[in-house]
């Protein structure tokens, strides 16, 4: 595996990088799913480049959790054609977690997800997935497509039936009957701001371990503007890292991606608060392996550490 040649949080790529590194980060740049607005083929670069101007040390956990080792591979040659790209997708994180490391896989349009998730299934037979969105993304097909950004909660629960879906603050009739009808734990962003979500019990009963799927339209425009399908009234950053906090410290989420952040180049905000979010998701999960088995917090790379 090629790195590349821009490093999450501008960290050295030397020889042993890769080797070294617990956490991978796989940017798949592709929006063959979109349906709305373009550009987030190039959401991945610009995260990238965002994340240079990040603080190394976490100033909530007290600690600098890139210690772990972080390496970011060379997207792998995607052709735009859907199947091929999930089937490129799965073929590429399986071999990666084969070695132990843990993924972060970086968007791209939610259609990316498929095949990360699959080869995740197949180490992790047991897995929840938690959808953090705007959209449900229940429909069987959109304009045609199965493999539309628009269905992606469908293919995942042809994966998968251990579903738990937050934020939710858009979907058709067909889709809330479905919900019904299927019996699909999901949660809108009403039943967040009224008080009707228990979001520690909702958490608590999931099946582990957790694979976390999010789609940045879940956070209001406020915090994240440039996205394909934007829907106004989601999460404050606090509000958002306070719920995902909670999932990582009652859980062991194995992985992670994060979707539809869209390039605008007059939009810096954007793609810092991205990287912004997964390098605090990193340390969410860095610190809960470090309470639950005892150990020091890392103090250089020395490869996978999460078991
Ligand atoms: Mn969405």
């Amino acid at each position: 595996m090629k790195l590349y040649s821009k490093q999450f949080l501008g960290l050295d790529s030397n020889d042993n990088a890769y080797e070294d590194a617990a956490v991978l980060i796989l940017p798949i740049p592709y929006e063959g799913g979109i349906s709305y607005r373009i550009g987030t083929a190039r959401a991945p670069d610009a995260v990238l480049e965002a994340s240079n101007y990040l603080e190394l040390y976490d100033e909530v956990l007290k600690e600098e959790p890139y210690r772990m080792g972080i390496a970011t591979l060379q997207p792998p040659q995607i052709l735009d054609h859907s199947e091929k790209m999930i089937k490129t997708v799965y073929q590429t994180v399986r071999l990666l977690l084969k070695i132990n490391k843990t993924i972060v896989l970086l968007g791209g349009d939610h259609s990316i997800t498929t095949g990360c998730l699959k080869a995740h299934f197949e180490k992790y037979p047991a897995l929840t997935v938690i959808q953090l969105d705007a959209h449900a993304d229940l429909r069987d097909s959109y304009n045609g497509s199965r493999y539309s950004h628009a269905c992606i909660m469908s293919r995942i629960r042809e994966i998968t039936t251990n579903t738990l879906q937050l934020g939710i603050r858009s979907l058709s009739k067909e889709e809330a009957e479905r919900i019904q009808s299927e019996k699909i734990a999901l949660y809108t962003m009403d039943d967040y701001r009224t008080g009707q979500l228990d979001i520690h019990k909702a958490i608590r009963d999931i099946p582990e371990p957790v694979y976390i799927t999010l789609d940045v339209d879940v956070f209001d425009w406020s915090v994240i503007a440039s996205t394909g399908t934007p829907e106004p009234g989601g999460w404050t950053w606090n509000e958002g890292l306070t719920l995902i906090r909670q999932i990582f410290t009652l859980k062991n989420v194995i992985g992670f991606d994060i979707v539809e952040l869209s390039f605008s180049p007059n939009d810096h905000n954007s793609p810092f608060a991205v990287a912004k979010l997964i390098y605090k998701m990193l340390g969410f999960k860095l610190q809960k392996y470090i309470l639950d088995h005892h150990i020091p917090w890392p103090s250089q790379p020395s490869g996978p550490i999460f078991k």
